[in-house]
């Protein structure tokens, strides 16, 4: 097939998601056309089949917010004419979903059809999508998708409840390809290459997040903050965001600031990863929470948040820690007990790479996608999705 993907490239899980899925179609021989104001931050142009169309958006005088979704528009009806799009599949509703419906209808006043699949990733239904200038026409343009899919049951819930949405919708979950994100197999490499981070006998703890206040990074910093004054620890902070200065302020007004490391953004997060003990995942709310099926996928668990998608990620006390949102004290005393009881710790590290091998594998879940694409290209779009 030739696809068209739309995306947020260089912010949140959801453009991850996107641009990994484009990476997976075209291993499978697919042809993919990226279509976005820039291109996607882990598309490194390794791979062949994948193409980038990027979407340009003139100012004007008159207009003080420059129309970005119709321009996105205009492009994706060039790139669906030009290089013969079988679907477009947008990530996050607002606006590539209404973008995708105006692209769809200018289609088919030429005689082409192009259907469009709307993937929902979390905020744009929990939140922006729920404010009164948006709710109407994101509701509209989910209803209006030829498919809908979900990264979660909890978001695919919220969605009907919250929207009043009718139509199906197919939960695909979050995914992760575990060749990529792989423990370090070689015990004297992994220690060699944790060295630049931490001491041999101090426990890593790692956080990776776009460090907006849904991540809860000051919570990040103070479960930090108890576990180091039980234990030699260090913390590695990967990403970057506007609480990014004020969780540097915390760890500096504690005294710790010179044991963490905020390394900024990260290209290669799958090589972070795996030097880590655990994982902090404190959020507010995640719909799924990618970071922490990344993690571990590399055989670290998480300590992280009952929230939204959440615990159909995590095995509370199986392949992580789960508690309530802002329980820094039992989220700091639960990593200390687990990094101190060894062979607890060890069965953790192996069934959350278990759990990510036999239900999150790149290889289980895009064969769904792949499924789910024939479906609405065929005009015979899943009446009662599987989930
Ligand atoms: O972070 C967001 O609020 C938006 C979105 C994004 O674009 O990064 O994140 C959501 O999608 C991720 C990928 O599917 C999920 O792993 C995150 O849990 C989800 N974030 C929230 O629900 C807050």
């Amino acid at each position: 097939m030739r696809i068209g993907i739309t995306c947020y490239p260089t912010y949140g899980g959801s453009g991850v998601v996107a641009t990994e899925l484009g990476i997976e179609l075209a291993a499978l021989g697919h042809e993919i056309h990226f279509i976005s104001y820039s291109q996607p931050f882990r598309l490194t142009g390794r791979d062949d089949g994948i193409f980038y169309h990027e979407v340009p958006v003139s100012s004007y005088p008159l207009f003080e917010f420059p129309p970005y979704d119709l321009a996105l528009a205009s492009r994706m009806t060039e790139v669906a004419e030009f290089c013969g799009l079988d679907l477009l599949h947008v990530h996050y509703a607002i606006p590539h979903s209404v973008s995708a419906l105006l692209a769809r209808q200018m289609l088919a006043t030429r005689g082409r059809r192009l259907p469009f699949v709307t993937t929902l990733h979390g905020t744009d239904i929990t939140l922006v999508g729920l404010d009164r200038s948006y709710l109407p026409i994101t509701r509209y343009s989910i209803q209006e998708s030829d498919g809908v899919t979900s990264i979660s049951t909890y978001l695919k819930d919220k969605t009907v409840a919250d929207f009043d949405v009718t139509r199906p919708i197919e939960v695909v979950p979050n995914f992760v390809n575990c060749d990529v994100y792989t423990p370090i197999t070689d015990e004297a490499a992994r220690a060699d290459a944790r060295l630049r981070l931490a001491a041999p006998d101090e426990a890593l703890l790692i956080h990776l997040s776009n460090f907006r206040p849904v991540k809860r990074v000051a919570d990040v910093v103070r479960i930090f903050a108890s576990v180091t004054k039980e234990m030699p620890a260090r913390l590695v902070m990967i990403g970057d965001g506007p609480d990014r200065s004020a969780a540097e302020w915390l760890a500096h007004d504690l005294g710790i600031h010179s044991r963490i490391h905020f390394l900024g953004k990260q290209d290669r997060v799958s090589e972070l990863l795996p030097l880590a003990d655990l994982m902090l995942m404190p959020s507010e709310l995640e719909s799924f929470g990618l970071a922490a099926l990344e993690a571990m996928a590399c055989k670290v668990p998480a300590i992280a948040t009952r929230v939204g998608g959440v615990p159909e990620l995590i095995d509370d006390d199986v392949t992580g820690l789960l508690y309530a949102v802002g329980d820094v004290e039992n989220m700091a005393a639960g990593a200390i007990a687990l990094l101190k009881d060894r062979g607890r710790f060890e069965a953790m590290c192996a069934a959350a790479r278990k759990t990510a091998q036999t239900r999150f594998c790149a290889s289980l879940v895009v064969p769904k996608y792949v499924e789910f694409y024939k479906s609405i290209v065929s005009g015979n779009p899943p009446a009662n999705p599987v989930d």
